[in-house]
Order: structure tokens, then C-alpha cells, then sequence
């Protein structure tokens, strides 16, 4: 029988940002920045000079399109299903390799967002008439459970663009095995993930000239004061970037240069920054192969292909189980 489930009364964004603001050193989670303002800067992002993982990444799905839709294919029909599907120009140049190469599958895009799920069927059917696409919304897990049923096709995962960068080891790991329970023997997992490389060039790509990267961190403080009802003094906060070329982390902070008192309506909440007091809000993991294979070992998972682009800046691994 269904139990009756007490609702209840704050949403996750509300404890989290609760949770962040109450503790010391202060924290935000960066899966806040993308509201719809988030979405666009992110995209601005994508096209910065500096930001070269999407370039990298593109560059690698084009090199090797055909050995990749070769490796992804079989006989019996599959599912390419993607993980975060985001606005589609690299998984575009897989999907056009396959239907070149004639092959049996379906790609089934997984995103949080309906809006950007329609948006994104909308754009593939006008360029590639003939893909069949089933958008599936939801959660990650939430949906991958529900493929389970489909046990006697081949699976293809994507996670593309370095999406686990945000996530530390520890819930990397966790992803991975989400990622490997979905899986079947014959199931590949094709992933993303940016390499430790000249910290100055990763330093540029997270903060960038025309400020676009500082724009998207502060996101999270104009959501805090749209949605929660707030009054943070943004102008005030500069953003921070750091890297760790030791551990590969390249860590995003506001900072507040002047003392400030805000107060967030909605969670009843006073909020005090002593001058220089900083905000936590993104990691970026840069990894290394000893690193991947750590993780996939971690996971249950075995790497059994890695494509790399000319400089060496970003590598997309195969996984299986
Ligand atoms: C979407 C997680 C890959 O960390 O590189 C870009 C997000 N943050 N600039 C990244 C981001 C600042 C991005 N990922």
C-alpha cells in the first residue's frame, strides 16, 4: 500500500541554499546557476575563445566519427541514450555518422528540462529527417531505471562535455556506479572527461576576459534574490578562480569585498559576509588517466578505448562493464 507522503515544505534548491549559506566556509551548489539565464551564459560560454572543451570535444567526435559509430553499432539494433543532452552539436555529428553508416538505433535524449528536450527533437528532425529520437524527461537514474525493461538491446551511453567535472571524486564514483548498474555485458559507456593540462590555459577557460564566466557564477546569487526573495548586493562580490594543477581541481568562489547583511526572505534567513568572506559555488575536475582508471575501477568499469584531440587538452574514454 502507498503511504501518504507528508509534503514537504522547502523544495531541494531552498535546503541546499539554506544548508550552503549556514555553514562556514559558505557553499552554493553550481547545478543552481542554470535557470534560464544560466542556460544562455552557459552557451555564451561555450563560444568564448578561452573555453576550449567544447571545441576539444567536437573536434575529437569529427576526427573519429566513423570509428566511433562502428564501435557504437550493432547488428541487432540499439539505443543510443544521452545523458544531459544539452544543445546537441557534438551528439549531432554522431547521429549524422550513423545514419550515413545506415545503422539500427534510437537515440533516446534524457534531460531534466522538457523545454530543452522539445527544443533540441524540434532542431534534430529539421537536419536529420530520418533519426528516430525518443525524448525521455527525467532524472538521470530515475529514467535509466525505467530502460531497464529493455534488456535485449544494446545500450550506448553518452555523457559528453566534461559534466562530471563538477561532481569531486567521491560522487563521481557514485555517478559511475549508477551509470554501471543500468549497464548490460555488451553496453558501452562513452564519456568526457577534460585532462589536467598548462594551468594558465585552464585558468583563462574559468575566467574569462569579457566576464562572461563571472556573469555565470553571480547567476547564483540574482536566483537567490528572484526566487528566495533576497537582497544580495552582487556588485559587490568578485569572482575567484583557482587551480590546483596538484590535485587537478579548478575551484569557483565569490567573493565579498565589503562587509554585507542579506536577508533571504523565503527561508526567514540573515546572512552575514565579513569583508573578503568568499562563497564556494563549482569545482572542475581535471583528470589524468591514472585518475579515470582509478575511478572506472572504482565503479566496476573497464576503459577499453580513449580518443584524445591534437593537443592533448580533453579525452572521451569507452567504458564497459
Ligand atoms: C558544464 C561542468 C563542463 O566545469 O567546465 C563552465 C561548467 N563552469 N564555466 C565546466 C562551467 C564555468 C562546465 N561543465
Amino acid at each position: 500500500m502507498k503511504k501518504n507522503k507528508i509534503k514537504s515544505l522547502k523544495s531541494d534548491f531552498e535546503k541546499d541554499v539554506l544548508k550552503g549559506l549556514s555553514s562556514y566556509p559558505k557553499y552554493l551548489d553550481s547545478k543552481y546557476i542554470y535557470d534560464q539565464k544560466g542556460d544562455k551564459l552557459f552557451q555564451q560560454i561555450m563560444h568564448m575563445p578561452e573555453y576550449y572543451l567544447t571545441r576539444c570535444e567536437h573536434e575529437i567526435i569529427t576526427t573519429h566519427q566513423k570509428e566511433l559509430c562502428s564501435i557504437f553499432s550493432d547488428n541487432t539494433g540499439f539505443d543510443l541514450i544521452e545523458l544531459g543532452a544539452g544543445d546537441g552539436k557534438k551528439t549531432k555529428v554522431i547521429l549524422e555518422g550513423l545514419l550515413k553508416a545506415d545503422a539500427n538505433f534510437t537515440y533516446l535524449p534524457i534531460d531534466i528540462s522538457l523545454h530543452s528536450l522539445e527544443d533540441l527533437q524540434e532542431r534534430l528532425l529539421l537536419e536529420l529527417p530520418d533519426l528516430h529520437i525518443e525524448p525521455l524527461q527525467g532524472s538521470y537514474f530515475k529514467v535509466l531505471k525505467r530502460l531497464k525493461r529493455y534488456i535485449n538491446r544494446k545500450k550506448v551511453l553518452l555523457v559528453l562535455g566534461s559534466n562530471i567535472g563538477n561532481l569531486n571524486h567521491k560522487k563521481a564514483i557514485l555517478f559511475l556506479k549508477n551509470i554501471q548498474k543500468s549497464m548490460q555485458e555488451n553496453d558501452l559507456l562513452f564519456m568526457g572527461f577534460d585532462q589536467k593540462k598548462d594551468p594558465q590555459v585552464i585558468l583563462n577557460a574559468y575566467n574569462d576576459a569579457a566576464g562572461i564566466t563571472a556573469e555565470f557564477n553571480k547567476n547564483l546569487l540574482h536566483r537567490i534574490n528572484k526566487q528566495l526573495d533576497a537582497n544580495f548586493n552582487v556588485d559587490q562580490f568578485k569572482h575567484w578562480e583557482t587551480y590546483n594543477p596538484e590535485t587537478g581541481t579548478a575551484k569557483s568562489f565569490l567573493v565579498c569585498q565589503e562587509p554585507q547583511q542579506v536577508l533571504i526572505k523565503k527561508l526567514d534567513l540573515v546572512v552575514n559576509f565579513e569583508a573578503y568572506e568568499s562563497i564556494h559555488c563549482e569545482i572542475s575536475q581535471k583528470y589524468d588517466d591514472a585518475t579515470v582508471a582509478w575511478l572506472a575501477n572504482k565503479a566496476g568499469l573497464e576503459i577499453v578505448n580513449t580518443f584524445t584531440d591534437q593537443r592533448a587538452y580533453y579525452k572521451n574514454y569507452i567504458f564497459k562493464k
